[in-house]
């Protein structure tokens, strides 16, 4: 056994990600890579068998867990008979290990092995496939880089994976969401060609345009959009609320919570329950604490919030509750000799709309903000689009006919996103860690981040200092829009 490792940090790497997930941790510096292999698996969702993608650990696990000062030295393996490619979420890796299809590198061929190596950030991050059918298939994992401070405080790590669900395949689900057959079929070029030639069928949606139909929700008098697709299954580290994973902890104990939001389409609250939860950090970088029962995650962000348990042998479930609707999945939390009562997949009444008026994000502050420069560029980033016909643009443009948005190495540049349309976009830079600056025409010194959630006919800034000169994806997380061409670079000079 690892002699660094403390009592309760060895139960924290033992529960993190179940035992079938745990990595050996090294106690000296590490002599191999890593070995990560995209490959199928079974999972039981509700008694029904399912085949799909998994980033498989050398412990046959889903993800990996770096250790303070380790680098990520990977040597990647491309199991399947496809071709795929896998993006770091949130790091800052050269760009051309960045992990979008030809954007430099090209795809892996079936059997192909690929060495990464870089200095990465800490904190919770998560790792997937940048083409978005097979993100939607779950070729996702949790990509947890540990602290000094992670090892020796006092507490348990809890990793809870998120996920929506379709028996159908993906192509399927994303023409269905679409309304375009057009889209099925869609695999590589979809990540890289934006929207298919000709125009966008109209079929399979039955939504009316800014529509209360499926998931819509006032705002203002205004209709949002927030679901435009009913999945079979939301899971919780591949788990549904029919079966939820019970993860062993000490009575009275600290936990350190690690959500990752790895939804195609799915915004959640998190629910702690009885006990009081403290964000500590969001998309891997620590904000000053924030209490409360209820946080919001959108698609691709995390939140790392701590829980003091009450002493007791109690259970203590940690939902996960999809926005605009009564949908739920999560994990439970339990004490030695806990009953575990069954939860129901359904609340009684939908749950709300996220952050329409941000209050969430306005309420975050960084820990450690970006020091205090002038702007040399200022940017409006128009998003835009609608449900008929399925198009979501960014300036007005979808990718391929895109205007990029540029930059040179080292400047400060300021984007502010204005949501002309009505469903919300996280919107995603690769290769920078970025800092929400204002919300509307309010300045503060908000989250440091990789992906901002911006709700509808809202404005919110963000400030980059401009990172290698490389062409960087900017892209809304949604992976329907993304698929449909919702997404431009920031192209970055020397
Ligand atoms: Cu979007």
């Amino acid at each position: 056994m690892n002699p660094n490792l403390t009592r309760r940090g060895f139960l924290a790497a033992s529960a993190a990600l179940g035992a079938a997930t745990l990595l050996p941790l090294r106690a000296s510096a590490q002599t191999a890579p890593l070995l990560l292999r995209a490959t199928r698996h079974t999972l039981d969702v509700d008694g029904r068998a399912a085949t799909v993608f998994r980033l498989a650990n050398s412990a046959g696990g889903s993800g990996l867990v770096l250790n303070p000062g380790e680098r990520f030295r990977v040597d990647l393996t491309n199991d399947l008979d496809i071709e795929t490619i896998i993006h770091w979420h949130g790091q800052i890796p050269p760009n051309e290990q960045d992990g979008v299809p030809d954007m430099p590198a090209p795809m892996l061929r079936s059997g192909e092995v690929r060495s990464y190596d870089y200095a990465p950030i800490s904190g919770t991050f998560w790792m997937h496939s940048h083409v978005p059918v097979q993100e939607m298939q779950l070729l996702a994992a949790p990509l947890i880089v540990r602290s000094a401070a992670d090892l020796t405080a006092d507490r348990q790590e809890v990793v809870m994976f998120l996920h929506d669900f379709s028996f159908r395949p993906a192509e399927e689900v994303l023409a269905e969401i679409t309304g375009t057959a057009a889209m099925a079929g869609m695999d590589h070029s979809a990540a890289t060609t934006g929207a298919p030639a000709g125009g966008m069928a109209m079929g399979g949606m039955s939504m009316p345009m800014g529509g209360m139909a499926m998931g819509g929700m006032a705002m203002g008098g205004m209709a949002m959009d927030l679901n435009d697709f009913d999945f079979d299954a939301y899971l919780a580290n591949d788990r549904t609320l029919g079966d939820p994973e019970v993860v062993a902890v000490e009575n009275g104990g600290r936990v350190r919570l690690r959500v990752i939001n790895a939804s195609a389409a799915t915004v959640f609250w998190i629910d702690t329950g009885l006990v009081e939860g403290r964000l500590v950090a969001v998309d891997g970088h620590p904000v000053q604490p924030l209490t409360g029962r209820r946080f919001g995650v959108a698609m691709a962000q995390r939140l790392d919030i701590e829980l003091d348990l009450p002493k007791g042998a109690s259970a203590f479930p940690l939902l996960a509750l999809r926005e605009g609707a009564r949908e739920r999945t999560g994990i439970i939390l339990a004490a030695p000799g806990a009953e575990v009562a069954r939860l129901e997949g359904l609340g009684d009444t939908p749950h709300p709309a996220f952050d329409t008026d941000l209050a969430q994000e306005s309420a975050l502050r960084a820990v450690t903000p970006l020091p205090t420069r002038p702007v040399d560029r200022m940017e409006m980033v128009m998003l835009s689009g609608s449900m008929q016909p399925y198009v979501w643009a960014i300036n007005g443009k979808t990718w391929g006919n895109h205007q990029p948005i540029t930059a040179t190495s080292g400047q400060r540049v300021e984007l502010m996103f204005h949501n002309m349309s009505m469903m919300a976009h996280p919107m995603h830079l690769h290769g920078h860690v970025f800092q929400v600056v204002a919300i509307g025409n309010r300045r503060f010194a908000g989250a440091m981040r990789d992906t901002v959630y911006v709700p509808p006919m809202a404005s919110v800034t963000i400030a980059i200092d401009a990172g290698e000169a490389a062409r960087w994806m900017l892209h809304c997380h949604h992976m329907a829009h993304l698929a449909s061409g919702m997404m431009t670079e920031f192209a970055v000079s020397a």
